[in-house]
């Protein structure tokens, strides 16, 4: 592991295969995008994302538009959202930045200067947003 620039943030994604909390009710189908904070002060921050499920994630920076709300963007036929707009992904096993997704057990990290504002960080694999792969950040 490199030395990781400003504030770390630290990013789990999981599946159905690790989803112990998953009770009775919850969709057993269901994937998640979790950070270790809702809130950060704005400046030079690393998002290290451990892939903490049984198959590929990855992790997208967009900017939230206004009053939109994480989870709202269309899913499109191919199964993923509009990633116009990106700011940046850790997409890449045991690297930094753009990749073929991170592979289960295995982290990848990205570091963006970010302005205050809302963001949603999200997994833009075919399916993974619509089955619950997203969360919101907001930088002071
Ligand atoms: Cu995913």
């Amino acid at each position: 592991m490199p030395t990781l620039a400003g504030s770390v943030i630290d990013v789990t994604t999981t599946d159905r295969g690790r989803s112990m909390m998953a009770g009775p009710g919850m969709m057993s189908g269901s994937m998640r995008l979790t950070a270790d904070r809702a809130t950060v002060v704005h400046g030079k921050l690393t998002f290290l994302v451990t892939n903490a499920g049984t198959i590929p994630h990855e992790m997208l920076v967009v900017p939230l538009a206004g009053t939109q709300s994480a989870g709202t963007r269309p899913v499109g036929r191919d199964g993923r959202v509009d990633e116009a707009g990106s700011l940046g992904e850790a997409a890449a096993t045991c690297a930094e930045g753009e990749g073929d997704g991170i592979l289960p057990s295995a982290t990848g990290w990205v570091t963006l200067d970010l302005q205050p504002g809302r963001y949603e960080l999200f997994c833009n694999l075919p399916g993974h947003y619509w089955a619950g792969m997203y969360t919101e950040l907001t930088v002071t």
